[in-house]
Parts: C-alpha cells; sequence; structure tokens
C-alpha cells in the first residue's frame, strides 16, 4: 500500500485533499467513451439531467447512479485508491457504493450546487464516507469548480432543506446562526487539471457556483463508506424531504 501520510493529516485536518493525477489519461479517455455510452442508454428518468441553451437545444446537464448501468465504471471505483484511504482513515471499508455522478456543467449553462454535506444524503450514523471527485476537464474558479469550507466538518451535519438541482436536491438551511458559523472557515476554491481528484469527507461543507465561462467543466464523482451504517431514521426523513423536492420538480 502507499504511503498515505499526506492525505490522511489534510482529511483529518481540512476534510478534503487534492490529489495530482489520480487517473491516468488513458484511463480518462475510458470514462469518456463510457460516459458516451451511458448517455445514450435507457436510463431511469431521475438520472439524467439536461439544461437549455439559448436555442432550446437540450445540453447534457448531469448523470447519476452509473455504477447500476456499468459495470466498467464499477471495477473503475471498486479498483482505485480511495479503497485503500478509506481503511487509512476510518480502520473498514463497505463494499456498498454511495453514488457515482457526472456533473456536466457545460460552458455558458452549467448549473451551480448549492452547499451542502454529503450525510445529508448518505445518512451514515458517523458520516464515515468519502467522495473522490475527478476532473475531466481543467477545473478552477471561472468555470465553477467545486469549493470547500476548509475544516468544516467540525461543525458536524447541519440542517438541509430540500432545494437545489435534479441529483443536487439539498442545500444547508441559511439561517442567520449558520451564517455567523460558517465565516470562521475559509472558502477555498480548487483549481485541477483532467485526472486530478479530490477526497472530501461527508461532512466538509461545499459546493460549486454556476458555470458561466467559455470553457465545459465535466467531472466524475463516486463515494464509498466504512462499515458505519445506514441511521434508518435519518433516511427516513431524508426520504420525505427528496419527495417533497421530486414533487415540487415534477
Ligand atoms: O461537481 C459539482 O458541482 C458538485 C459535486 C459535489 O457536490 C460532490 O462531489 O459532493
Amino acid at each position: 500500500m502507499k504511503d498515505y501520510t499526506r492525505v490522511i493529516k489534510k482529511l483529518t485536518d481540512d476534510n478534503f485533499v487534492i490529489i495530482r493525477n489520480f487517473f491516468t489519461q488513458n484511463t480518462l479517455k475510458e470514462i469518456k467513451h463510457e460516459i458516451k455510452k451511458i448517455e445514450k442508454m435507457n436510463l431511469n428518468k431521475r438520472d439524467k439531467h439536461y439544461v437549455y441553451d439559448n436555442k432550446n437545444q437540450k445540453v447534457l446537464s448531469s448523470i447519476h447512479n452509473i455504477h447500476l448501468y456499468s459495470e466498467y465504471y464499477k471495477n473503475l471505483i471498486n479498483e482505485c485508491e480511495l479503497k485503500n484511504i478509506i481503511l487509512k482513515r476510518y480502520g473498514s471499508r463497505s463494499k456498498r457504493i454511495f453514488n457515482a455522478s457526472l456533473f456536466a456543467k457545460p460552458k455558458a449553462y452549467g448549473l451551480k450546487t448549492k452547499i451542502h454535506q454529503d450525510n445529508a444524503f448518505f445518512n451514515l450514523k458517523k458520516g464515515e464516507a468519502l467522495t473522490c471527485w475527478v476532473a475531466i476537464d481543467a477545473s478552477n474558479k471561472k468555470n465553477g469548480s467545486l469549493f470547500y469550507y476548509k475544516g468544516s466538518s467540525a461543525l458536524g451535519l447541519q440542517k438541509h432543506i430540500p432545494e437545489g438541482n435534479l441529483g443536487a436536491s439539498m442545500t444547508i438551511d441559511q439561517t442567520t446562526s449558520f451564517l455567523k458559523k460558517i465565516k470562521k472557515y475559509k472558502k477555498i476554491f480548487i483549481d485541477v487539471k483532467p485526472g486530478d481528484c479530490v477526497i472530501h469527507d461527508a461532512l466538509v461543507i461545499h459546493g460549486s457556483e454556476n458555470n458561466t465561462s467559455s470553457t465545459n467543466r465535466r467531472a466524475i464523482n463516486f463515494s464509498i463508506s466504512s462499515l458505519d451504517k445506514v441511521d434508518k431514521i435519518k433516511l427516513k426523513k431524508y426520504k420525505d424531504k427528496l419527495n417533497r423536492f421530486l414533487n415540487k420538480n415534477k
């Protein structure tokens, strides 16, 4: 196993870490090819979303649950370094994949992801999960890269409300007391090249802005956990909120 001392220290202190060249250019090529195939497949309506350009043509915005449609993708997630990192960070690893998405964020029309914590979606008792987000295109502040409130996992899980985009349906309830608390944490925009990744824990507060630039900002993400268990009460509350969100967006 590689030496993950730096990675684990960053995850513990900042709650996110950038790893350069996580996937080779060759793997990226395969991923792009696989995504093209999946885009053409007949997916569950909830797993593929579009935005409309100024000619009312649809442009791909996001695809979700990719691991359920693609053996290639499932293997990629199971075999990559994330399995060793989760073991080092939390001492165990579950084979369950929580999430696997493409955020296509097309130039000019890419949608923001409102601020959230991933455990608002995963509902794990201790929140022991890691998400690996891999840049397919170069991504920085200009084209809607991810931003993190460094160290903000210390705040614990905040109240989320059903608001956002299909596929990113929850956001933190931005009460005055939340806004006061979050000011203590530095907002960091990541700057990454194709193949670089950022790994973050399930409590760090993060999001991304609209992509109004002239360059696409495609990225994939996937999440796995330790042997931490899903909290059934939290899960039920989440499902109720999700249904409210889906009914509003029918
Ligand atoms: O790519 C994005 O804009 C959002 C991704 C995200 O929120 C995540 O990976 O947890």
